[in-house]
């Protein structure tokens, strides 16, 4: 089989799914974040994590349309949540060769019209080297989805290069560290220097900031110290399905 049949027949057989991790604030707010991750239930190869097979959907250009199934899926979904948690955000990554389409603004508002998708309850991740590839571009695609609503996040911030200049020239709300800077943090106060350095500078443009990757109670400890905002990682839980992930809410919404 090629690759091009087997993610038709993927598409067509529901083989892709979403699983979902929350993020938990550090502040004692309430829990209302939750990252969609896509995953591939592969008839042959079992579950495929997405480092394995985006690429190759970027190569094919077969992103564009598993990315819409994405949009569409983490949209129902999040009307389901919403029945109960009318204020819970939805992060959702978009690939490169999306954000690149002029018109991703229409396509992300006619999904979340769809399914009657308050536009600020969804966030997309975008990483900086994305935007970065056509600045003025990504500038104009970026106006446009903050202009309809949707909320904007820097995904993987700080392994860019030019961090300051996407800070100024971009519209965001969420900063998304990376986790190569959350691994070391419990052990390299040079790191924590950095993520400071973040910190204060979200802080300054107003900007939401969560550590991604979190995996131990002393990191998260670290990142309470420096004001991160909010933490995800397996800390907290590894990525699961919606009907677990909903339990998890319930569960520990119930317990603050
Ligand atoms: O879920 P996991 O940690 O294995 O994800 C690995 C990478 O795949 C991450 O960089 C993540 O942002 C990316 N990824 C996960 N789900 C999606 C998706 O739905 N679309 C795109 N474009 N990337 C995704
Ligand atoms: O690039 P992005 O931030 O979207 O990628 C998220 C990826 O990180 C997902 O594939 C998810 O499975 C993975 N992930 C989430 N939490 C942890 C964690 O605590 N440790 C590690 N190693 N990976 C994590
Ligand atoms: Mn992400
Ligand atoms: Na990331």
């Amino acid at each position: 089989l090629s690759l091009e049949s087997d993610i038709r027949k993927a598409l067509g057989q529901a083989q892709f799914f979403l699983v979902y991790q929350l993020q938990q604030p550090l502040s004692g707010a309430r829990f209302n974040g939750v990252e969609a991750l896509l995953r591939w239930r592969h008839p042959v190869h079992g579950v495929i994590p997405p480092a394995r097979f985006i690429p190759l959907l970027e190569e094919n250009g077969l992103i564009a349309e598993v990315g819409e199934w994405v949009l569409d899926e983490a949209c129902r979904q999040l009307a389901i949540w919403h029945e109960s948690d009318t204020g819970l955000v939805m992060g959702v990554n978009i690939s490169a060769q999306q954000f690149e389409r002029g018109d991703l603004a229409e396509r992300i508002t006619r999904i979340a019209r769809r399914h009657h998708i308050d536009p600020r309850t969804l966030e997309l991740e975008i990483t900086e080297s994305m935007a970065m590839q056509d600045p003025d571009a990504s500038q104009r695609t970026l106006e446009k989805l903050r202009a309809a609503g949707f909320r904007l996040a820097i995904d993987d911030f700080g392994t860019g290069h030019s961090s300051y200049e996407s800070l100024l020239r971009f519209p965001m709300d969420t900063l998304k560290i990376d986790r190569s800077f959350i691994e070391a943090v419990a052990d390299d106060p040079r790191n924590r220097s950095v993520i400071r350095s973040m910190t204060l500078l979200a802080d300054g443009l107003g900007l939401k900031t969560v550590a991604e990757g979190v995996e131990t109670q002393r990191q998260r400890d670290y990142l309470h110290a420096l004001e991160i905002d909010a933490i995800q990682g397996f800390l907290i839980h590894r990525p699961m399905e919606a009907d677990a992930c909903a339990g998890l809410l319930a569960a520990l919404s119930e317990e603050e």
